[in-house]
């Protein structure tokens, strides 16, 4: 009956390890990306950031204003205060930035 026993709590361990095993390795270096439409209302090249009045970003986070990491320059070009655009915010944690960036032309 003992034996039973420990072989059956070494299961348990097993299943438990195997389990945070694949937690972790889902979390750990994990990149989602999020679409978002939005305003801008503030940008800082020189500190590459970005302030973005955005829409609801579903199973991310509701619509509000927030500055946003920038790492590419490049995505500054032809974006001015005042503008709409679309973007894609990409998360690997603990960072999050600005991936791509584009202006919604005027009607
Ligand atoms: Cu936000």
């Amino acid at each position: 009956m003992r034996i039973l026993v420990t072989v059956f709590v070494l299961l348990l361990a097993a299943l438990f390890a195997a389990g945070c095993g694949k937690k972790e390795e889902r979390s750990a270096g994990e990149i989602r990306s999020y679409r978002f439409v939005g305003q801008v209302r503030d940008m800082d090249p020189s500190v590459g950031q970005i302030t973005i009045a955005h829409g609801d970003i579903p199973n991310f986070m509701k619509a509000m204003t927030m500055a946003m990491v920038v790492k590419d320059s490049n995505l500054f070009r032809g974006i001015n205060i005042g503008d709409s655009v679309r973007g894609v915010l990409v998360v690997q944690r603990p960072e999050i930035w600005l991936d791509s960036l584009a202006l919604i032309p005027k009607m």
